[in-house]
């Protein structure tokens, strides 16, 4: 990794903090500098962030440790001014977009001065940016406070890689769309080269959103906009594994704290909680499900201790004060009414506390408890399972947190479900050992494998991909030098030209028997197989009878059917098989898979050809039809594993066909059956084009008409482009041959 990392996020990994008179710097120990940290290092990386608020009076000092921080550590420090820094934090940030994101719409709060302060706070770290970048760095902006950077450093600085990663979750767009700069949002994001979210859900919730309110169809990873590609990845987050297991194994300060534990806790069984302080963790909802849980199961009682552990959050924001008021009660509550003098059924530890002490309440729990109501990963889960290591807790885990995903071995619950988690409860705690060593075991693997460091490299790596893969975006494929080609074409000696139909020579339509040609598509195609020594071939997925209806007329020209599975030379009327004696029997087996599909998505059809099936979607609901290609192709391909078929995801279609049925095949045939050509040219718009590319010499003409990953030479926007270029090369100016 050589390139130079640029990482911006809203809080610098260090506060800046003045007592006694003197500025020193505060480090914040977060999962995320611990996993920054050393690919930061290893490239001399920058972290650009905002320090902490600046008190009034005198700060010079404060403004020479800013200065030694970026000279040393490479910790460059953002500015907001007071008003600015709290309107856009507490206000936009963490009042509109955290309840949001977090599919809490009733507690979004509007208010068009913060969206200005959001706006003016991104825009300062743009700036802060763009004084240091370099064209070579990857930049790589962190969360939900930045989401208008990506868009801003594109205007600024057009050619550097840049990378996003939204650490909270996406919500479906019909809960994105009621906030009013849901565009501006949008469009920012898409500024970056990657955006990188925590699970596939997230991912398919934000894909749909750019449909439904930009109208931008999407890829399953990736979308193009403005002749760029922006590639879409679900990354999810890991912890420092080695740290917890190390404080756990062979710290002695967390050794010691875990003997006292079981020795205060003796004949108890402990039940742990940690969170933040806020109402996405579901910290209310867990008590009283704690509570049904004593109170339907008196046997339990005595014999478990919960312990709550809560750091307080956004305390300037009333609804987290609500919160913290409404917490406190619960657990006087329930201590008072189920407690005894010897027994408080809830410990309840408000404060932030050391990693030592954290990891030893993770290792000595029985039980970890995750009920989050809505949460992008939930970090605690992996840390319960990395400080467990060989004993085997239980982990309870909500279902709906991002890390319910990764850990399908956790018991996992609804945690809105108060009977349904006291059940899950209880079961945790009779769960035998060993059926929780099994569980643990594959969980602290995976948690080990998919570790903060892993997650942190292939992200740069995600972005250090972006723009250096010329067959990934379109803008970098260049247009065809069209006076080149028509002078190659004339100096040749024999010509072949091999055309595509549909996206090629005419647009896409809504239904295939509405893509009839122009006059001037005969016209053009006409013109050039009339020249001397020049082979056209008309290599098409559609069938013989199309193509005759269309081409038949056109007898100086090869006609290729269904990929090529059948050919019509020139000079003659007569179809042939590519492969002659192929069974199609497989059709019948094949057909009422099909047709289970297009019935669950109406508008869909089935196509049948002579050596094919297949499905079209072109007019079902984007994101739908792709989801049900996805499961199509998913079944059949199971269902044809060893066969000689193949199934093929199209524009807006599925097809099986015989593998051995493909365009590259038809240049193949033509070629073998006289001179080679010297000048050779293939236009083409979709997957099934590129077997044709590939099957050309380099040095061919090789052309991509429209946006997509291609390995052609040259790319043209549309089919009236194509048409343009072939007209010229058909109109002999003068009569060489
Ligand atoms: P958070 O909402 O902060 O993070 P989480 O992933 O659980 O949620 O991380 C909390 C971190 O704080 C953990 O590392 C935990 O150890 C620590 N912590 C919690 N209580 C503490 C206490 N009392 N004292 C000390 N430390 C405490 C956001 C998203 C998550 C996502 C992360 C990372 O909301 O969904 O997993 O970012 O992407």
């Amino acid at each position: 990794m050589s390139d130079r990392i640029v990482v911006v996020s809203n809080r610098l990994p260090l506060t800046a903090r003045r007592s006694g008179g003197r500025w020193h710097g505060e480090r914040s120990s977060g999962g995320l500098v611990a996993a920054l940290g050393p690919v930061l290092e290893q490239t001399n990386g920058l972290w650009i962030g905002w320090p902490g608020d600046a008190p009034s009076g005198d700060t010079t000092g404060r403004t020479k440790l800013l200065r030694q921080w970026e000279r040393d550590h490479g910790f460059a420090a953002v500015d907001l001014p007071p008003g600015v820094g709290r309107a856009f934090y507490e206000g936009y940030s963490n009042n509109t977009l955290w309840p949001l994101l977090h599919g809490f719409p009733s507690r979004v709060t509007f208010d068009p001065e913060t969206w200005h302060a959001y706006r003016d706070a991104n825009e300062r770290f743009a700036a802060g940016v763009i004084d240091r970048v370099r064209p070579d760095d990857l930049v790589w902006v962190q969360d939900y406070q930045l989401m208008l950077l990506p868009g801003l450093l594109r205007e600024a600085r057009p050619e550097v890689r840049s990378g996003f990663f939204l650490h909270v979750p996406f919500p479906p767009p019909e809960i994105f769309r009621i906030l009013p700069q849901r565009e501006a949002i949008l469009q920012g994001l898409l500024g970056a080269d990657v955006i990188g979210f925590q699970t596939h859900e997230h991912m398919g919730a934000f894909r749909r959103s750019l449909l439904q309110i930009l109208g931008i169809e999407s890829r399953m990873d990736q979308v193009e906009v403005g002749g760029r590609v922006v590639s879409l990845e679900a990354r999810p987050i890991g912890i420092v594994t080695d740290e917890w297991e190390r404080l756990v194994s062979s710290d002695a300060v967390v050794a010691k704290r875990i003997t006292d534990l079981h020795a205060r806790h003796a004949g108890r069984r402990l039940i742990l909680a940690v969170d933040r302080l806020d109402y996405t963790k579901g910290i209310p909802e867990r008590l009283r499900a704690f509570r049904h849980f004593l109170v339907s199961r008196p046997g339990w009682r005595r014999k478990v201790t919960f312990i709550q552990v809560a750091v307080p959050s956004r305390e300037r924001i009333p609804r987290y004060a609500d919160l913290r008021r409404q917490v406190s009660e619960m657990v006087g509550e329930i201590n008072g009414e189920l407690g005894t003098a010897t027994w408080s059924p809830v410990i309840y530890l408000r404060r932030s506390i050391p990693r030592s002490e954290l990891a030893a309440l993770y290792a000595a729990a029985d039980v970890g408890w995750v009920a989050s109501l809505r949460d992008g990963m939930n970090l605690v889960a992996k840390e319960y399972v990395a400080c467990q290591r060989d004993r085997a807790g239980v982990l309870l885990l909500s279902e709906l947190a991002g890390a319910a995903g990764e850990m399908g071995e956790a018991i996992r619950v609804n945690p809105y479900d108060e009977p349904g988690s006291a059940e899950a409860l209880d079961r945790a705690l009779s769960m035998p050992e060993e059926e929780r060593a099994e569980r643990q075991a594959v969980l602290l693997e995976r948690v080990r494998r998919n570790n903060a460091l892993v997650w942190a490299e292939r992200s740069v790596a995600d972005i250090a991909r972006a723009g250096r893969d010329p067959g990934q975006v379109p803008g970098s494929v260049p247009v065809p030098p069209v006076t080149e080609i028509r002078r190659a074409f004339r100096s040749a000696a024999r010509r072949a030209c091999y055309l595509d139909y549909d996206g090629t020579l005419v647009p896409i339509a809504a239904r295939p028997s509405e893509a009839v040609p122009s006059a001037a598509v005969g016209e053009v195609v006409g013109a050039l197989a009339r020249r001397r020594n020049t082979t056209v071939v008309i290599v098409s997925g559609r069938s013989v009878l199309d193509l005759e209806r269309w081409f038949g007329d056109l007898k100086g020209t090869w006609l290729a059917a269904e990929h090529g599975a059948l050919l019509r030379p020139p000079g003659t009327d007569e179809w042939r098989p590519l492969r002659p004696g192929a069974d199609v029997e497989w059709k019948e087996r094949v057909r009422p898979v099909l047709e289970h599909f297009a019935a669950r998505a109406p508008g869909s059809t089935i196509e049948e050809k002579e050596f094919s099936l297949a499905w079209h979607f072109r007019l079902v609901e984007p994101e739908f039809g792709d989801w049900l290609a996805n499961e199509v192709a998913a079944a059949l391909d199971q269902q044809l594993a060893g066969t000689e078929l193949a199934v093929l995801r199209g524009n807006k279609i599925v097809e099986v066909r015989f593998a051995w049925a493909n365009k590259g095949e038809v240049v193949a045939h033509v070629r073998s059956l006289g001179e080679t050509a010297g000048f050779e040219l293939a236009i083409g718009d979709d997957r099934t084009d590129e077997d044709l590319f590939e099957r050309l010499p380099d040095d061919a003409w090789s052309i991509r008409v429209g946006p997509g990953s291609t390995r052609a030479r040259y790319r043209l926007p549309d089919p009236a482009a194509a048409l343009a270029l072939l007209a010229t090369l058909g109109v002999s100016t003068r009569r060489t041959h």
